[in-house]
């Protein structure tokens, strides 16, 4: 019990109006404190991630921290699974592709930036992905 709650209990002008703000205010407050280490963090700095559910939690991909391609078929196993990423290297750009071998439809991962929905046209087609050399890739 924090020293708001106290006060409310011990004031003369206790209502239960009064204590139920300051309890909304501390569970607000507690929501907020843990809310303060986003789950995107779970990808490590300068790392390119995916997961599968929305908020960055579920199954998480590891695209890489360096320029190359990658499938996400066989040994991946993340083929049209991604919900979330998280593209936290301020040096590449990225971009996923609704098919294997960076083919079809595609979309950036823009570096320094995360997408915590991916929306529901683009929610589980992610197939393949490319990092580029460089930061500019995506406009
Ligand atoms: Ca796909």
């Amino acid at each position: 019990m924090n020293l708001d709650i106290l006060h409310a209990l011990s004031s003369k002008r206790f209502t239960l109006k009064a204590l139920s703000s300051v309890l909304l205010a501390s569970t607000l407050g507690a929501t907020a404190a843990w809310a303060s280490t986003p789950a995107y963090e779970t990808c490590n700095v300068s790392n390119i991630c995916m997961w599968s559910e929305a908020d960055w939690v579920g199954t998480r991909l590891f695209v890489g921290n360096a320029p190359g391609e990658k499938n996400f078929t066989g040994y991946s196993n993340f083929n049209d699974m991604a919900s979330s990423w998280a593209n936290r290297s301020i040096s590449y750009d990225a971009r996923w592709y609704y098919d294997v071998d960076q083919a079809g439809d595609n979309r950036c991962m823009n570096s320094n930036v995360q997408l915590a929905w991916m929306g529901w046209q683009d929610n589980e087609e992610a197939s393949s992905s490319k990092i580029y050399s460089t930061n500019n890739k995506c406009s």
